[in-house]
């Protein structure tokens, strides 16, 4: 071991967190995991290490992504590591008594291969009690439509991260129009490009700025949509 070797579990609470902020810019899966399990150790709830120590590290290795100082190889380490972060919170964020809500299919639309804000809205949806259908990256509308046929949900979420890809929830969300199953679904759309403005063009019926609003839109949709059927 060398003089300088940092011990994690040695660290106070700050100086652990901005060390993970450090170790997912280095990629480093495995202090990841460590830190992640410490924090849980201490006492951290599930939902403040991932925004805390993951998110907020993952936001940082965006910045210099976009800035150039980092680029796809790098950034797809770092994203690993958050993504050995998250399989740890995963069963804990997942894990719930609450009442069941309704049927989530969710996935990442089609030239997009993003899947980390996704998979953060997915487990946390589970958390609050939905099943959810997770069709993974770059689907085309093909996909949403037969797994709302196959899996009959009660909403349709998607996500996009770059701009060139947003575009294509219109297609899905006409699509459903042409169909005529459109006001059958909720449609939620979430990720770090689009707005409410955006959504709203596109004939969501809301934007999700992250997971937390996720499944608080969720819930007020299938409060509003329990309301209709017992009306
Ligand atoms: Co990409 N990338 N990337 N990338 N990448 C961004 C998005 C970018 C903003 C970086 C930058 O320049 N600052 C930029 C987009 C610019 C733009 O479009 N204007 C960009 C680019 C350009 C690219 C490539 C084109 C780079 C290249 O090849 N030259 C390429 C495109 C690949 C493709 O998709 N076809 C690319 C590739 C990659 C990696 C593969 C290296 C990797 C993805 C790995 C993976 O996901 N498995 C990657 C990453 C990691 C990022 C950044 C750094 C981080 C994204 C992330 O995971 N954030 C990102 C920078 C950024 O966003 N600031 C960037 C953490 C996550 C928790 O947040 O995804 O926003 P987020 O999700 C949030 C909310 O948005 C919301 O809730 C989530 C949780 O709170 N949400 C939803 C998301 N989806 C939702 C769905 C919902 C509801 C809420 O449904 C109901």
């Amino acid at each position: 071991m060398s003089d300088d070797e940092i011990i994690l579990s040695e660290l106070s609470d700050d100086e652990l967190v901005q060390q993970m902020h450090d170790d997912l810019y280095d990629g480093l899966k495995e202090e990841i995991e460590e830190g992640t399990k410490i924090l849980l150790e201490r006492g951290w709830v599930p939902y403040d290490v991932l925004t805390q120590a993951l998110v907020e590290g993952m936001r940082i290795v965006g910045e210099d992504f976009r800035d150039g100082i980092l680029f796809v190889p790098e950034v797809l380490l770092s994203a690993n590591a958050m993504k050995a972060g998250m399989t740890i919170l995963r069963p804990l964020l997942a894990a719930t008594d609450a009442p069941k809500q309704g049927k989530l299919v969710i996935g990442t639309v089609k030239g997009d291969i993003h899947d980390i804000g996704k998979n953060l809205v997915g487990m946390m949806m589970e958390g609050a009690g939905f099943d959810v259908v997770d069709l993974g990256i770059n689907n085309p509308v093909e996909n949403y439509l037969v797994a709302i046929e196959e899996h009959q949900p009660d909403i349709v979420g998607m996500s996009a991260l770059l701009t060139t890809t947003m575009p294509y929830m219109k297609v899905v969300i006409d699509t459903m129009k042409e169909k005529g199953i459109r006001e059958d679904y909720v449609v939620l759309v979430g990720g770090a490009p689009l707005n409410e403005e955006f959504a709203t063009a596109v004939g969501a019926d809301a934007y999700c700025r992250d997971a937390a609003v996720a499944v608080e839109t969720a819930k007020e949709f299938m409060k509003r949509r329990h309301n209709v059927r017992a009306a």
